[in-house]
């Protein structure tokens, strides 16, 4: 179960918004971010736009999540239930995206082509023209991968190695 009490939320968008905590750990990452392999991962709860989104995630020595593998995507589902109250299930933005080439999705910080992948049947759709940026989208009970235009404003999840030590920002 996290625990965001460590998490202090203060800043405008694309600012610090969470405080890591330099005296407690989560296994080999710093509280809030919770450990699984060998990364930290930490589900941020302020709604932003895919690009704000990874700037945020910068600011913890960071990056969008990438999913490599079905126990790492089980693992993020279960991140993003322990922390939402039954029945929201909202939007969260990975760093899966098609923007730089249609059709061919990449993770935006390693630059890595999907190769496991939970498309929801019918995704990814590029609505309108538009959907570049895959978020992870409840649909019927379960969360799957759907693409969505990379404006619209949801949670999202930092991913970083957890050799590193990300420290205090602010
Ligand atoms: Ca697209
Ligand atoms: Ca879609």
């Amino acid at each position: 179960m996290v625990e965001l009490t460590d998490v202090v939320f203060f800043g405008p968008r694309t600012t610090s918004t969470v405080l890591l905590n330099p005296n407690s750990l989560n296994g080999s990452c710093r509280s809030p971010m919770v450990e699984f392999q060998a990364s930290c991962y930490l589900y941020v709860h302020q709604s932003e736009d895919f690009v704000s989104a990874m700037e945020v995630c910068r600011e913890f020595d960071g990056y969008l999540v990438e999913i490599q593998s079905s126990a790492e995507d089980t693992f993020l589902v279960s991140l993003i239930n322990n922390v939402t109250a039954p029945g929201s299930n909202p939007d969260v933005w990975t760093g899966g995206n098609d923007m730089f080439s249609e059709g061919h999705w990449t993770w935006l910080n390693s630059g890595i082509k999907f190769t496991y992948t939970n498309w929801y049947p019918g995704n990814p759709s590029n609505s309108w023209g538009q959907e570049n940026c895959m978020q992870l989208h409840f649909f019927g009970g379960v969360y799957k991968w759907n693409d969505r235009d990379c404006l619209h404003k949801t949670y999202f999840i930092c991913e970083s190695e957890s050799s590193t030590d990300p420290g205090v920002i602010g």
